[in-house]
Parts: structure tokens; sequence; C-alpha cells
């Protein structure tokens, strides 16, 4: 077939300025435009737009702004020889795109006046937005973040992932339970991507291996596959803050490799064949929404192997693009794995290595471990991923000959390191041999890896002392520590804006690119007018939540109320039902004594349970059966309420962390790896009650002693208290307070008189209470009730809340992208300069024109 005629740029349009002023910024361009797309890309008269047409059109305007950036961005990396970070996650937790972009570009403001010149409310067109929820939570939603500082610190990065078709459910309460519906994200079109089908790869699943000896002699295995998909990358633009960059998030679709298998179909079968066509696309149709667990659920394995296919396809193309030799990726990639999900990589490394360029497998080896590095999220032994090996060998069947091979080289390494210890090299061996036999992804991440971290210092030190100890033991300098952050630019410039401008006044806005210069705020805290202001910032926050809480759950609450929130997904380890005895606590209290000295609170939860785990559910129903008796008793009502906010996400998140008063982070010591939402609230000025547990230690370091609520056992005591034989009916026995609380619940208080609903939840507790609220629930009371004494002293909360903020500089996740690219991916910044359009010349800084950030243009 004949190459389709190329688009040239001519003399006449490499002198055309036409993309200069067709994308500028100004209110007036940002109008014409805008108004251009209702017609032109929405097909609508402006008066007969709808919601959705007004989101597109802008979504389309500020698209247009991104992508000289983006196409610069490109044409700059692919001219240089700097290192690139391809950062694989199985999620993306995104949120929603238009908001961000406008921040970013820096532009928020202008949009909202041109929108107002148009009398529309850039707020209702924002809220139009239907977030892309392709992840659960923490894991998803910390490779979003990371997605914004690379690109705000202009470092050449990738996002490989995988294009779920339905993301994370959507939550509905219904009789106080959660219901799920499937989450159709993409049903009016998604403006933030384009296809790349030219880009497409194959990927084999399933079949048989066949060896052979080549003709040179060598040994070869050849992967005749069962099936082949095709792999369809989507590109969506990622800006960075006030820069050029414009980084790429690069997520796969399953299709078909033919949209009719001919050889079924000439049988006569057509339904067959289309069948076939289905299964294969089923692949990318629905994320998992278990965090923190895993059952061997084939399609799981299928689609961690084929978005890790997939990327490693294309990175020996962009590598050969390039001129480089296969031998060089990795110097050319630095591969992050978020967490195991995509560990399946390290082994299909080898496999494109050796079987399908020939390296000999010392080289190959040598190449796969100095690419890969292997980010840990979980304590949780039960959260650590393996894989049946009768599953793993139908589906990969060289890969597990593969990883055969990298166990049995390793372990004589063990044996030689180790001799004697039989036990060592069965915790050490990629394979489990207990039982049903296993292959252990972490082993194998660790592995082939070069570099190991956990996610904040508590979280690797008990790592490194006991969920991979005996990797530890193996290799201690692979080991490091990257505490969690989270971007400035979504969740303070974006989410809480009378903020941004009340900091922005005082002390500049060099804090949303360096969130360490926000410590500038610190002396205000001592200032009685900046406090009022501080405080009437959060008072109007909280009446925007009370105004949402009420359209969305038709509860009235009360901004003068303590805002009491606890907003994550639903776990026993995170202790939302420790939460829920504290609030009934405070209930027997009221109903004991009318006149006891109680601080009005609200309390919000939000958070969905994996759909299959019933005592996380049953959680939910806790909290909502508690909000029905206390919202309701007259007595009570004024002093607490109780909410529970159905579908929280990322959108929902913009709106309660800067209105929370009081961050809760109460799980058992030794279990939350990091948490990210604890940095949110308090970067909004939200005070923690936490544990000692995760990157809470951090905070409260960094806060100050005093601005923290502490409370309970530490993880040393945990496993003492364990160690010791834990007895919680000790602690029921011993507190009355503690038995009141439970006597209710037993008693049916809280499920109209049925007993039976809540007994699996308490019958666990007096038994096992593996999570050890009842250890942990004196502590907690207590603590909550300095925390209600602080509250009642507005200046001294508002001093907190002001340091709160202030202290918060090292949680940016711009300090975790600087320690990953320094100490981990060895990676520098490679600032872009804007092309023209028609030409493809770099553009003089003179004409770069509003916008152009030129003058950040470097070297
Ligand atoms: C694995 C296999 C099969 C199906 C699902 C999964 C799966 C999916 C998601 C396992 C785990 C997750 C998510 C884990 C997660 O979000 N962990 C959190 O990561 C945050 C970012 O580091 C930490 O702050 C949290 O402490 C940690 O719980």
């Amino acid at each position: 077939m004949n190459e389709p005629t190329r688009l040239r740029a001519t003399p006449a349009a490499s002198t055309d300025h036409g993309d200069d002023t067709r994308t500028a910024m100004s209110g007036a361009t940002i109008r014409r435009a805008f108004l251009d797309h209702v017609f032109y890309t929405q097909g609508k008269l402006p008066g007969h737009a709808s919601g959705n047409d007004l989101y597109q059109a802008l979504a389309h305007t500020v698209r247009d702004r991104l992508v000289q950036r983006w196409i610069s961005t490109a044409e700059t990396y692919q001219s240089q020889p700097s290192r690139t970070v391809a950062y694989l996650s199985a999620e993306f937790l995104m949120g929603p795109h238009l908001g961000n972009n406008l921040v970013n570009l820096g532009i928020f403001d202008d949009a909202r006046a041109a929108m107002a010149s148009l009398d529309l409310d850039l707020d209702e067109i924002l809220a139009q937005e239907v977030e892309p929820g392709l992840g659960n939570g923490g894991l998803g939603r910390l490779a979003a973040c990371f997605m914004d500082s690379l690109a705000s610190l202009e470092i050449p990065a990738l996002g490989y992932g995988i294009r779920y078709e339905y993301g994370i459910f959507q939550q509905s309460i219904i009789d106080g339970m959660q219901v799920e519906s499937t989450d159709t994200w993409l049903r009016n079109g998604n403006p933030w991507e384009i296809q790349r089908s030219e880009w497409a790869v194959q990927v084999r699943l399933g079949g048989h291996t066949e060896h052979y000896t080549d003709d040179r002699g060598h040994y070869r295995v050849r992967w005749v596959p069962a099936k082949t998909v095709h792999g369809v990358p989507f590109d969506s633009p990622i800006l960075g803050y006030q820069v050029n960059t414009v980084n790429t998030l690069r997520l796969w679709r399953a299709e078909a490799t033919e949209a009719f298998d001919f050889h079924t179909f000439n049988r006569g079968d057509y339904l067959g064949a289309v069948n076939k066509k289905v299964t294969s696309e089923n692949l990318t149709k629905v994320l998992y929404p278990n965090d923190e667990t895993q059952q061997g659920k084939e399609l799981r394995l299928e689609q961690q192997y084929f978005f890790v296919a997939c990327s490693l396809q294309d990175m020996l193309r962009l590598l050969s693009k390039q001129g480089l030799p296969v031998t060089s990726f990795h110097e050319k990639f630095a591969v992050q794995l978020n967490d195991t999900h995509p560990a399946i990589g390290i082994a299909e490394l080898m496999r494109l290595l050796v079987d399908d360029h020939g390296v000999a497998w010392p080289e190959a080896w040598h190449v796969t471990r100095h690419a890969f590095a292997y980010t840990n999220h979980t304590l949780l032994p039960e959260a650590l991923e393996q894989w049946p090996l009768e599953l793993f060998g139908r589906i990969l069947p060289r890969h597990l000959e593969i990883i055969y091979e990298i166990n049995a080289r390793f372990l004589d390494e063990v044996r030689i390191r180790f001799y004697g210890d039989e036990s060592r090299l069965t915790r050490l061996s990629l394979i489990n041999e207990h039982g049903q036999r296993n292959v252990r992804m972490a082993n194998l991440a660790c592995l082939g890896s070069h570099t190991i971290n956990g996610v904040a210092e508590l979280h690797s030190r008990l790592m490194r002392e006991d969920v991979l100890k005996d990797v530890y033991e193996m290799w201690p300098d692979k080991f490091t520590n990257v505490t969690n952050g989270v971007t400035p630019r979504r969740w303070i410039a974006l989410s809480n804006p009378r903020m941004t401008r009340l900091v922005t006044e005082a002390i500049g806005d060099g804090w949303i690119r360096d969130l360490d210069q926000i410590r500038a705020l610190e002396p205000y805290a001592d200032d009685a007018a900046f406090r009022e202001r501080w405080y009437d910032v959060r008072r109007e926050n909280k009446r925007d939540l009370a105004k949402l809480v009420r359209e969305n759950t038709g509860v009235v609450i009360d901004p003068d109320s303590m805002f009491d929130v606890m907003v994550k997904r639903i776990h026993e380890y995170k202790r939302q039902h420790l939460a829920v005895l504290h609030i009934i606590a405070l209930y027997h209290r009221i109903k004991s004594d009318p006149h006891a000295d109680i601080t009005p609170r609200t309390f919000l939860f939000g958070g969905k349970a994996a759909p299959g785990y019933h005592y996380a559910k049953l959680m939910i129903r806790f909290v909502t059966s508690v909000a029905d008796v206390v919202n309701n008793d007259p007595q009570v009502r004024d002093r607490l309420k109780v909410v529970f906010l159905p579908n929280f996400n990322v959108t929902y998140g913009q709106r309660i962390y800067p209105a929370a008063d009081l961050s809760e982070q109460i799980s058992l010591a030794g279990k939350e790896a990091s948490g990210t939402g604890n940095m949110k609230f308090a970067m909004n000025g939200a005070i923690t009650i936490g544990t000692m547990d995760g990157a809470n230690i951090e905070l409260r370091d960094a806060i100050g002693a005093d601005f923290f609520f502490p409370f309970g056992l530490n993880a040393a005591e945990v496993y003492a208290l364990k160690a010791a034989g834990y007895r919680p009916a000790t602690f029921y026995e011993s507190n009355p307070e503690l038995r009141a609380v439970i006597d209710l619940i037993q008693h049916g208080f809280f499920s109209k008189g049925d007993a039976a609903v809540f007994r699996p939840l308490f019958e666990g507790l007096l038994q096992h209470d593996p999570y050890m609220l009842l250890a942990d629930f004196a502590s907690y009371v207590h603590c909550q009730q300095d925390v209600s004494h602080a509250y009642g002293d507005r200046t001294r909360w508002q001093r907190m809340s002001i340091l709160s903020s202030a202290r918060s500089g090292r949680f940016s996740s711009d300090r975790a992208i600087r320690e990953y690219a320094d100490r981990i991916w060895r990676v520098e910044p490679v600032p872009v300069c804007l092309l023209h359009r028609a030409s493809g010349q770099v553009q003089g800084a003179q004409q770069a024109g509003e916008g152009g950030f030129s003058e950040r243009c470097g070297s």
C-alpha cells in the first residue's frame, strides 16, 4: 500500500503564528475558543448546549492549550538521551482533569471570568466531569500525585496502566447498606485521551512452550500461545504546574486481534466468532474492587500481564526509535513497580531479551536488575500477592519456566551464603511450597529490583524486620524508605481556593511549586487578625460541605459543630468501628446525664467496602445504624450528628478535606503502611487524632507533638501484647463505659432490638479482636476528650490549624519524587522549550507568547 500523503510545513505556514493566538490564554481567546467548541465539536447552538456540552467544550479548549506543550515535550525527550521514568501501576486514580489543568496552566481565574462573561458558572461546568476512578484508594491516588509531581519537576516520565472500561464501582446506601453499581465513566466520551492505534501491540496468553536448538547451535525456547490479544494505547496529557512539560499517561485497552475469527466464521459459527472477540475485550473491562486482599482470579493475572507486556514492548519501541540497543534498556528506563501488581514485568523483560532478542541470560539479568525498582505498600501478610502455580503456568507457561530458572540460580546463591539454613531457602524461594504451591510475587519483585522501598519510616523498618526480613538479610543495601506525599496543586490550590488566596496574600504563591515555603505562615499563627480570617475561610468551607451533605443525604449539619471526619476505604485494620464505639460512648454519656458537657460534633464517614468483604459492609451498616438512632434522638441530635457520605471519591475528597476540623487516622499501629489522607487533611488545616502508625509518626514530628493528638498502643506494644496473650474481655470487664457501649450493641439497641445483626462484629471483638479495638478504646476516648477541650478554645484551635498547614511541607509529593529521582531512579529534569506548530522549530523565548513559560526554558 502507498504511504498516505504527509502534511508538510509549507514556507507560508511556517510564518503563520496562528498557533500562538489560537491557543493564547487571555479571557477573550478562551471565550472564543470555548464558543467554537460548543459549535464545531459539540455541534450545538449555544442556547441548546447541555451541561455536558459545556463541559466538553471547555475541556477541549483546555486540551488545545496542552497539545503544543505535549508535542514539544515528546520532541524534546525524543531528541536527547536522558533516562525516563516508567511508572508501572495497575491503578491510576486521577480524579477530574479539567480543574487541575486550569490550575497548572495558571488560568483558573481567567477561565472563571470567561465563563462568567457568558453567564456561565465555572463550578457548575467543573461539576459535570465524571471522574476516571481507575483505582481503589491510596495506591492508585499515589500514582496520580506522582504523575503530577514528575511533570511539575520536569522529569521525563511515562505512566503505564490499564484503561478499565468500568472503574471502581459507584456506592449508594440503601436501607443503611452499601449497594454497588457499575461505573460507566466513559458514557459521555473522554476528552482527555487520544487513541494511538498505530502503536498497538500484541500480547500472547496461554498455550505451551517448545524447546529447540537454533541454526547456530543455541538452545532456544518458542512460546506457542493459545490466544493473542491486541493492546491499544490511550494517551492522556499530564501537565506540570506552570512548566511546559506535559508527560504522558498511557493506558492500555484490550481488543480482539481480528474483528471476526474467519476460521470459526467460515464454519458457520458467527456467534462463536463474535464471542471470541467479546472474551478478549473482557480483559480490560473492569477494575477489581478489592484492595489489600487478593483472590487468585485468572482474569486479574491476565490484566497484570497484559498491561506490563504492552508497556515493555512500547519501551522497546521507544528505545529502538532512538537507535539504542535492547541491552541499554536499563540506561534509558527506570521502571518503578507500584506494588507487586506489575512484578511479572521482571520475567517478561527476561523473556523479551533472552527469547526474542537472543541476549545471553547473565546479561539479560544484569539489564533487568538495573532497570526495576519495587515499592511495597502493605504490611498485612495476607495482602502479599501469590498466584497458584497451576493457574500461573496455564496462562504464562514461558514465564513460569523463567521464574524457575531465576529461582534455581538464586537459591544456589542463598545456599552458599547461608550454608545449611534450609528453612531460609524455603522462605526465600520464589515458589511457596506450603499446601497449594504458589508463586510469590513480592519475592520476585525483590529479586529482580535494584531498590526496594517502603512508603513511611515505620513501614520501611517493619518491612526490614518482619515482612521482608529474609530478603533484607540477603541484600540490606537494596532497602530504603521514601515517605509518601500528595500534590499541593490538587489538594490545596484546586480544592481549597479560599485558603489558597489567604495564604498567597500573606506569603506569595511560591508555596504551590515548593511546599516547604508554606512554613512562612508560622508567624501568622500568632496574628489575631489572620487567625480570624483563617477561621472565616474554614467556616465557609464547612458551610459548603454542609450544603453538599444536605443535598446528598438530606441530613442537616451545623457548620459550628466540630467536623470530625474519617474518610478512607472500609477495613477492619483502619478501625472505623473504633470511631463508632466513641460515638456510642458520647451518646451514652448524654443519655445518662442530659447535662453532660459534650462539645457538639458532626461525625462524617465515607469510604467503599470491597463488595465481597462482608465484615466491612457490616461496618458501614454499623455506622448508618448508629446514625439513625443518634440523629433522631431529640435529646442528642443537636449535639451529635452522624453522617455516612455515599460514594467517597476524589471529587468528594476535594470538598471534604478543606472542611474538616479533626482528621481520624486510627489504624492499629503497625498495619497502615503510610496513609495519604492524613497528609491531605493536615495541609488543609485539620488537626489529627491518630495512632503511632504509618506516616502519622512523621506527621506528628513535623507538626509538633503539642499539635497532634496521639493515642493507643505503638507498634512495639502491639507486638508485646500479642506475644503476652491478648485477652480483649479483660478490657470489657474492667472498663464500665466500654461495657455499657458493647452491651447496648449486643442488646440490639442500634438494630431495632435485633441482637443478631451486629453479632458477628462484637462476638469477634470480645473473643479475638485482632485489631485490638478494646485495648485502645480507653486511650482513644480519653484523647477525644482532650480534642474537645482544645476545640473549645478557638484561639488555640486556629493556631494549631495554621501551624498544621505551615508545617506540612514535607508531605508534598514533590519531595517524595525528588527522593526517588535522586536515590532510586538517578534521573535529571529535562526542561522543555516550546516548538512552533508548523515548522517544528524551537520557538524563540520572546515569541513564546503569554503563558509560554519560556523563561523557565533552560539549557
Ligand atoms: C491485588 C491483587 C488482586 C486484586 C487486587 C489487588 C490489590 C489492589 C489494590 C491490592 C492492593 C491494592 C491497594 C493497596 C493500597 O492502596 N495500599 C495503600 O497504599 C497507600 C500508598 O502507599 C498507603 O498510603 C496505604 O497505607 C496503603 O494501605
